[in-house]
């Protein structure tokens, strides 16, 4: 019989919402973050998952998360683990690079941060993926990070779509990209999976001292 893929969730902990590189927590365990473009549905997702809705605040402007926010979740079935929001991009209406965008902190952050073991990368269901999603994928690959690619807000496609969907998805990612998950915070679709994929990456993270 396949495991129930939802941990048993003890605490989840609002850490900091880290402004400079000063502010990160320490490193020991495991990450998995959270990226997409603003307005994507990183925040709800991240509430979803842990199955509390006071959490993480869903922002009604898109592109005011600015931080890059720590929790800390401890559950019976996985080690302490960081689950991390990160700001969105793409929230201006100049089209900017994904560096000028996210800024140097950020960009730091990804490129240096020894213990970030999984990358949920967001996309909308209803938008078409760009370069800068593809980009950011063939890069945090190449870095040994895995990439997930999750399609949010999948409620407001009709079924019938979903495998237009899940082509369009693969033909931009390419074969290095895993299978995408779909997902709906409405619906309650997609969290199993997830897990899934969380717990799979978090049992062969390299520890780091
Ligand atoms: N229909 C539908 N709406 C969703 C879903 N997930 C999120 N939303 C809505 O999308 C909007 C943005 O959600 P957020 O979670 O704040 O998005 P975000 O990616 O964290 O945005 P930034 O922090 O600004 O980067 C909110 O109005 C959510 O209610 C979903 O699965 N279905
Ligand atoms: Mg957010």
């Amino acid at each position: 019989m396949p495991q129930d893929p939802f941990p048993h969730i003890q605490n989840v902990k609002f850490l900091v919402g880290a402004r400079g590189d000063g502010q990160l927590p320490s490193t020991g365990y495991p990450e998995i973050a959270i990226a997409g473009r603003s307005n994507v549905g990183k925040s709800s997702l991240l509430r979803h998952l842990v199955n509390q809705r006071s959490l993480v605040r869903v922002s009604r402007t898109p592109g005011r998360t600015r931080e890059i926010n720590y929790f800390l979740l401890e559950s019976k079935d996985l080690p302490l683990l960081y689950l991390v929001d990160l700001p969105g991009y793409g929230y201006a209406s100049v089209p900017m690079s994904l560096k000028e965008d996210w800024g140097d902190f950020v960009s730091r952050y990804l490129e240096n941060r020894r213990t970030l073991c999984a990358m949920l990368l967001l996309v909308d269901a209803r938008r078409e993926i760009t370069d800068i999603e593809t980009q950011f994928a063939a890069w945090m690959t190449g870095r040994g990070v895995r990439v997930q690619v999750i399609v949010t807000k999948i409620d407001k496609v009709p079924k019938t779509q979903w495998g237009q969907v899940e082509a369009q998805v693969r033909s931009a990612f390419g074969p290095d990209v895993p299978k995408c998950i779909f997902y709906s915070t409405l619906k309650g679709i997609g969290s199993e999976d997830v897990w899934r994929k969380i717990k799979s990456a978090v049992s062969t993270a390299p520890t780091v001292s």
